[in-house]
């Protein structure tokens, strides 16, 4: 590895958990920016975004919401700002990319195909609502939706946009779609990747399928053609999947959307707190932590 310096992302709190699985997770524009800003203070150099209702902190794709959260986000700290083009259960793909279209941010998501995503396995706890509840249920009959219309369309709208996707494989299906949008034209290189690994209806957080699923991108798209990241859901595959790829030269994201434990026997209070401990461990390993410039620069972005 010639280049030590590892990008951490912090992925802030998502669109497919409900609030009522942690009092931590980020629900007001003010709280998620405030989240955010203290994420980047503890070493994210990049916030990956969804929006709430305020009233019930049900995923939206409010474009208000977003506007609020990536403005008060820029004015607090010099961290990239990733909104999703993912969303939550039940939003069009055209609400999903309609951040994208209209703040024109310097990245967002990009999903690389369909797949189920089940999240009815989330045990119900008193604290949730009825909406909540049934939130997690609606899941058993969910398809995460990214056709290839869809992907054909969401390339044309970030080009136009001039906003890097971070293309997010959940399984390595997914990398040879993205070979296809790539033969098709309709990508940039070199790409940025995250590996996605431990949704229920896509792959397992397994060290074995993230190796299988870099190796995969390497024959796809050469070892220049990509920067990569890995994003392990749920605990302990969010720290184990972070010190594999702060090993193998990849980068990490962390953050309450994915993983709500900081230890074994230790819910986390803060996305901060997730950050910390994944900051504790790229040193352990010679990585030294990218602030926002330096992630800029890996990623081929324009400095802001
Ligand atoms: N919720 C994660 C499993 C997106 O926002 O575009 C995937 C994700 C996708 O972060
Ligand atoms: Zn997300």
């Amino acid at each position: 590895m010639t280049d030590r310096r590892v990008l951490c992302s912090c992925a802030i709190t998502g669109g497919m958990s409900v609030p009522g699985q942690s009092a931590a997770i980020p629900i007001t524009p003010e709280q998620i920016v405030d989240s955010a800003v203290a994420a980047n203070a503890a070493g994210a150099a990049i916030v990956h975004l969804h929006v709430r209702e305020p009233e019930t902190g049900k995923p939206v794709s409010d474009l208000g919401l977003f506007k609020e959260v990536i403005g008060g986000i820029r004015e607090r700290c010099d961290a990239i700002v990733q909104p999703t083009s993912g969303g939550g259960v039940g939003m069009t793909i055209d609400e999903r990319a309609r951040v994208v279209a209209e703040c024109r941010p310097e990245m967002a998501t990009f999903n690389c195909g369909s797949f189920n995503f089940g999240i009815f396995g989330v045990k119900p706890r008193p604290e949730m609502a009825p909406w909540e509840v049934e939130y997690l249920d609606s899941t058993r009959d969910y398809v995460f939706r990214n056709t290839f219309k869809d992907v054909y369309r969401l390339s044309e709208i970030f080009r136009e946009a001039q906003t890097k996707p971070e293309y997010e494989v959940y399984e390595p299906g997914h990398l040879y779609n993205l070979r296809h949008l790539a033969d098709q034209g309709l990508v940039d290189f070199p790409i940025h990747v995250q590996f996605v690994l431990g949704v229920l209806g896509a792959n397992a957080a397994t060290i074995e399928q993230l190796l299988h699923m870099h190796r995969t991108a390497v024959g796809l798209f050469g070892g220049d053609g990509f920067t990569w990241s890995a994003a392990g859901v749920g605990y302990p595959a969010q720290f184990h999947l972070a010190a594999t790829s702060l090993m193998l030269g990849g980068h990490i994201r962390v953050g309450l959307e994915d993983n709500l434990r900081v230890a074994l026997d230790r819910r986390a209070e803060s996305n901060a707190e997730l950050v910390e401990k994944a900051m504790k461990l790229a040193p352990l390993l010679d990585r030294e932590p990218a602030g926002p410039t330096g992630a800029r620069e890996l990623l081929g972005i324009a400095a802001t």
